[in-house]
């Protein structure tokens, strides 16, 4: 039952990654990216990013969405095992970084959970993560420094400073809070894709892939005090799905479109394959949309976070207790730890995405 589970949750993920992946596949060897525009209007030039990254074609999609942005310092991908394996998902950032004209560097985490186990690594993205569409051939290598390490450094470096903007698992980014909380305190904010937000889930009805994958390090995450917003499924569907047309425009576009397009391949047949014809979910790239463009976020509740860990039905639950509401039957006395992201502009997504890496 957890596998099927697991299966479901990665193929939801995996449908928002192929989004954004398709874009990209269809062929991109070239650099071209140096003759796309960077990303319009993004607010407060010099904002420091890391990414946190278990890359598949929707992180991929979100990597070269925050390469292309002018007003953003990328100071270095951080990956780790989810959609693929540690290596295909180091391979994957830096592929994605070069198309993008990036020369930020990789540096590899953790390539099991906080349990110790090895997360199942079934994508609906392909075997590559990627769509298997031969797109991923780097020519740099990641970082022999560990992700962990590299985190922690850059956040002693620029204390206040640094925003993490993870994708996939928590598992990094926990085993940075425990290995030096004090320091993590000093991150400016946490963007994490996590979560099922206010809607059900994917891994299982009420749990998402990358909090499913590793529940005791989002858990750390969510009580760490360090500042989180959270971007979560329910922000990822409807009008804000990437449609057939929209990616035909993707692979028009330039050599990044057909990258983006052609990863995604794998993620529309599994889409079409299980009854959803026409459009997929890309949740990595919107999360970096919130990240980049403030003004696509329409509203947000400040909430308490509290994810489940103990095993069974409700495993990797993320529960929002909003701030102002009383609760008839349970204590009102909470930290409130999260801002969840609650609306968007789901139908300024994809004009949003295309202008960025034109
Ligand atoms: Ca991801």
């Amino acid at each position: 039952m957890v596998g099927s589970m697991k299966r479901r949750a990665l193929k939801h993920g995996f449908i928002l990654v192929l989004a954004l992946a398709a874009v990209f596949l269809s062929g991109c060897r070239t650099k071209q990216a140096a003759e796309a525009s960077a990303v319009p209007d993004a607010p407060a030039p010099g904002r420091k990013l890391i990414i946190d990254t278990d890359t598949g074609a929707d992180d991929a999609s979100a990597i070269i969405l925050a390469a292309r942005s002018k007003n953003i310092e990328l100071l270095g991908v951080t990956v780790l095992v989810g959609n693929v394996d540690l290596e295909q998902s180091a391979k994957n950032a830096l592929a994605a970084l070069e198309l993008a004209g990036s020369d930020a560097r990789v540096y590899k985490g953790s390539s099991e959970n906080a349990d110790g186990r090895t997360i199942e690594a079934f994508s609906v993205f392909g075997g590559d993560g990627m769509g298997d569409a031969d797109l991923i051939h780097p020519r740099r290598s990641a970082e022999e420094k560990d992700a962990v390490e590299f985190i922690l450094e850059t956040v002693r470096q620029y204390p206040g400073e640094v925003e993490i903007v993870a994708l996939g698992p928590a598992t990094n980014v926990a085993k940075a809070i425990q290995r030096d909380p004090e320091t993590m305190k000093k991150t400016k904010m946490i963007w994490s894709m996590g979560s099922a937000g206010l809607g059900p889930g994917n891994a299982s009805p009420v749990a998402e892939f990358n909090v499913y994958a590793d529940p005791v390090a989002y858990k750390a995450m969510l009580d760490s005090g360090i500042p989180i917003t959270v971007v979560g499924l329910d922000m990822c569907g409807g009008e804000a799905q990437w449609t057939d047309e929209q990616f035909d425009e993707l692979a028009e576009a330039n050599e990044i479109g057909k990258f983006v397009a052609a990863s995604f391949g794998k993620i529309r047949e599994f889409y079409a394959a299980n009854g959803s014809v026409g459009s997929v979910m890309n949740c990595d790239a919107l999360a970096m949309t919130c990240v980049l463009f403030p003004d696509f976020i329409q509203g947000t509740i400040q909430c308490h976070g509290s994810c489940i860990t103990a095993p069974g039905e409700t495993c990797a639950q993320v529960i929002f207790y909003r701030e102002g509401f009383t609760y008839d039957a349970v204590s009102n006395d909470f930290d409130y730890n999260v801002t969840l992201v609650s609306q968007v502009k789901k139908e300024d997504y994809f004009k949003l995405y295309l202008s960025a890496i034109r």
